[in-house]
């Protein structure tokens, strides 16, 4: 193991010899300022890897920002710049954060590899580096961090499942209830009127008993649709039960909310809905109440019960209609 601290390894072992199984390429990003250096890890690890090398300070953050790798390699010992700042300015970086970084010390530094590890970075190697220890750690990190990635996207996808009405794609009543509190109390505080809109499908049993469960299904579907093409950014839309809908507009006074409304029953009422069986087209109506939050004392449970009301009214006078 007498080798240098530059070039070392090479000539040892070959590098081709030493990977025999296979995994997907990892992609990995090298951070190296002397030229030899850069060549030999780089030759010890594309055999199984997309191996990207840079010798900049500036370059390495630009190219870590710019995502796509699973692993950073620091050397600790480049002449033009400090590897350690590096580290940790790549550890501040949001897409950073979730890269593992290997550091590359000189043997003996424990100075600096006491820092390095310090500041975080997940693992190191000692120069002269090993070919089988290096091809073995890169893997270790290059696992973990697949591990890693999936567990965070699967949670991701269970939180978005948790707040999503799995038919329509719109946020689900558990949505609007942990955020129309919120909203209430922010019309409120900056004395903003807030709207409240309940939808809810005419008839819609007869849609199902005439042409079966699946195509309501689609007329829910494409009901959703519309009625996010009918609101804004800012408004909350959500399936709130079975053919019954709700819109929660902050900012929004009774007038606005009924020309939405308005608008979205016109809709509805003209263009008849196209469904993948027989008869392909169903004309549908929809009433809507609409209830505006008043004052301080006013919560969730009341809002909804005057737009309830309301949405009661307009099917009492005879559905197809907005009432606010
Ligand atoms: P109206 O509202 O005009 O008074 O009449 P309606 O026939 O729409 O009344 P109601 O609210 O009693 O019926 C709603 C129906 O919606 C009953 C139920 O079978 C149907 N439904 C609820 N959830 C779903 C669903 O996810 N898919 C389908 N296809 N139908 C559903
Ligand atoms: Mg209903
Ligand atoms: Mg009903
Ligand atoms: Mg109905």
């Amino acid at each position: 193991r007498m080798r240098e601290a530059t070039g070392q390894g090479m000539g040892l072992v070959d590098p081709a010899t030493t990977f025999s199984e296979s995994i997907s390429a990892g992609r990995i990003l090298m951070i190296e300022d002397r030229p030899d250096s850069a060549a030999w890890f780089s030759s010890a690890l594309r055999k199984e890897n997309d191996v990207a090398c840079v010798d900049t300070f500036e370059e390495a953050l630009v190219r870590v920002r710019g995502g796509d790798f699973d692993l950073v390699i620091v050397s600790l010992g480049m002449r033009g710049f400090d590897g350690l700042r590096l580290c940790s300015q790549l550890r501040s970086l949001p897409e950073g954060r979730h890269v593992p970084i290997l550091v590359v010390v000189s043997d003996g530094d424990r100075r600096k590899l006491n820092q390095a590890l310090e500041m975080g970075v997940n693992d190191y190697l000692t120069r002269p580096v090993d070919t089988n220890e290096l091809v073995a750690r890169v893997r270790t990190q290059l696992r973990k961090k697949r591990y890693a990635d999936r567990l965070r996207h699967n949670v991701q996808l269970s939180l978005e499942a948790a707040i999503t009405d799995q038919l329509t794609g719109l946020h689900n009543r558990r949505y609007m209830a942990r955020h129309l509190d919120n909203l209430i109390e922010q019309s409120h505080r900056t004395a903003k009127p807030l709207a409240f809109l309940i939808m809810d499908i005419d008839y819609f049993k007869k849609v199902n008993d005439s042409y079966g469960h699946d195509i309501g299904d689609e007329v829910l579907q494409e009901f959703a649709r519309r009625i996010s093409a009918n609101v804004r950014g800012c408004d909350l839309a959500c399936r709130y039960g079975g053919e019954e809908f709700v819109v929660v507009m902050p900012d929004t006074d009774v007038p606005f909310a009924y020309a939405i409304a308005e608008r979205l029953r016109k809709t509805v009422e003209s263009t008849p809905v196209m469904v993948s069986r027989d008869p392909h087209k169903l004309g549908i109506t929809i009433s809507i109440g609409i209830a505006q939050s008043a004052g301080k004392n006013d919560t969730a449970e009341a809002l909804l019960h005057r737009a309830d009301q309301a949405l009661y009214s307009a099917k009492r006078t005879g559905r197809n209609r907005v009432v606010a």
